[in-house]
């Protein structure tokens, strides 16, 4: 078999998360009943119904496979070095650092990246994609700080081989398939669970104290996934089945309300497990029993990518739905109505995120596209033009990347409440310079990679038409 990223990627998805349903058997459950979800919605649209009422529907073969296959995940990551080797692993699979996260604005001492797929061609085979957060020790006091550099200072995160792997495939540009097996196995390595902490009780309880993340980043082996998230084609029956099946799921979905139009990316999961951890004790050198909260499984329901104008709208009625609800502390349900209200100002209808440019669209041959030769268009046509015509057409372009508040939202219902040096953390600010040295590379604009794709796709169809496209 030739090298080929995109299968390395979705095998390398697959393989981990069948390792993470052995060892959070809960999110195994959650698979299965997404499934179930899937099914449900798609009996409800009647159009898959027409000639096969009577037959069972099964969402993997009705859905676009990347439906199905689509999950993604989240690591932590503690220095410099674990994430610039980090970026060479997942550089492998095709996935590439894309946007920024600054997660101090929540109080979180951590900055992040997803690494994802950038192009069309490589979503469409396998979406798969993770965050990444990398601890930012100059936001740690002092102490904490000496615990963390000594403790992430002593660990290896990677197995020699697959760092072996790693010269070997940047210096020969491919990998055998034996290669890749090993690749896979030699990886999974790295996001494995293991119940024996690095640090003692006491310290543990100190990194923990400060903020519990950086517990979960400091004290262990190497950087657990600690979640993994399918895709749902509807998310509030997902949320639904949860609650009647007594899974612990959070109160309520994140993200923007339910709509016609879906926008951007709506999240829900079951809270973290309280899982049984041993702590070496310091003067006797045996371990001791003590327990930590942070894996978790999670479900996504994505929808449409917005461009600026649109994030910058959805960013201003969020910060009103924040201050509304902060004033008001309403029950998850009212909530839901106050968002459902606030966002009634965002357009929910497709030619309006379109005139309006709030999304980013696709573009390709409409159902008058082939004309005889007197209704060919002219040589340079305006987009509007062309539309009204029914020459071309467009579709949404799916939002293929991460919400912070969102994420702030789920780390916050699995951790408790912060720290006393959360106030300091919220005022530190950004560092995307720091993050990208540290990563050692540059991290992509999320916007221009869809505006390449929404201009991408009218270059072809101009190419098509054999015509000029002016896009106004
Ligand atoms: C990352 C949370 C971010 C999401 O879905 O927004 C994330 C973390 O918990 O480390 O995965
Ligand atoms: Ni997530």
């Amino acid at each position: 078999m030739p090298f080929d990223q995109n299968i390395l990627r979705a095998r390398f998805c697959y393989a981990l998360s069948e390792m993470y349903k052995t060892e959070v058997p809960l999110y195994g459950d959650l698979v299965d009943l997404v499934y179930e979800a899937d099914t449900t919605a798609l009996k409800a649209q009647k159009s898959y119904c027409k000639d096969t009422c009577n037959q069972p529907i099964d969402p993997d073969t009705i859905l676009p496979s990347r439906n199905r296959v689509e999950r993604h995940g989240a690591i932590r990551l503690g220095i410099p070095h674990e994430l610039s080797t980090i970026r060479r692993m997942f550089g492998i699979m095709g996935m590439y650092p894309v946007g920024y996260y600054d997660l101090s604005i929540a109080g979180f001492p951590m900055h992040a990246t997803a690494f994802r797929p950038r192009k069309r061609e490589a979503l469409d085979k396998n979406p798969f994609r993770v965050f990444t957060t990398l601890l930012r020790m100059e936001l740690l006091t002092k102490r904490t700080r000496q615990l963390a550099v000594r403790a992430l200072g002593q660990r290896r995160i990677f197995t020699e081989r697959l760092v072996e792997l790693l010269d070997l495939v940047e210096e020969r540009g491919l990998l055998s398939e034996e290669e890749c097996e090993e690749f896979i196995k030699e990886g999974l390595e790295t996001f494995r669970w293991h119940s024996q902490a690095t640090v003692t009780l006491e310290e543990y309880q100190i990194l923990k104290n400060e903020h519990p993340l950086i517990a979960d980043i400091v004290s262990f082996p190497n950087c657990h996934i600690n979640h993994l998230t399918p895709r749902t084609i509807d998310i509030d029956l997902v949320q639904r089945l949860m609650q009647d099946q007594g899974m612990p799921a959070k109160e309520r979905i994140e993200g923007p309300p339910q709509r016609k139009c879906p926008i951007l990316l709506r999240q829900t999961s079951f809270k973290a497990l309280e899982e049984t951890v041993y702590f070496r004790d310091a003067s006797s050198g045996v371990y001791v029993k003590g327990s930590h909260t942070a894996r978790f499984g999670e479900v996504e329901q994505r929808g449409y990518a917005l461009t600026r104008q649109g994030r910058q709208l959805y960013d201003e009625i969020l910060q009103r739905v924040n201050i509304e609800s902060a004033e008001a502390k309403p029950s998850a349900a009212q909530y839901e109505e106050i968002l459902q209200r606030r966002f009634l100002e965002f357009p929910d209808d497709l030619d309006q995120l379109h005139s309006q440019e709030l999304a980013y669209f696709c573009y390709r041959l409409g159902s008058s596209s082939v004309t005889n030769g007197q209704q060919k268009p002219k040589t340079s046509t305006k987009l509007s033009e062309l539309l009204k015509k029914d020459i071309l057409e467009y579709e949404p372009i799916i939002y293929e990347d991460f919400l912070p508040l969102s994420a702030g939202g789920i780390f916050n219902s699995n951790l408790g409440n912060a720290s006393q040096t959360k106030q300091l953390i919220q005022d530190a600010g950004s560092n995307l310079k720091e993050f990208q040295r540290a990563l050692g590379e540059s991290v992509k604009d999320e916007f221009s990679l869809y505006e390449q794709m929404q201009r991408e796709s009218l270059e072809i169809c101009g190419k098509l038409l054999e015509i000029e496209i002016e896009y106004e």
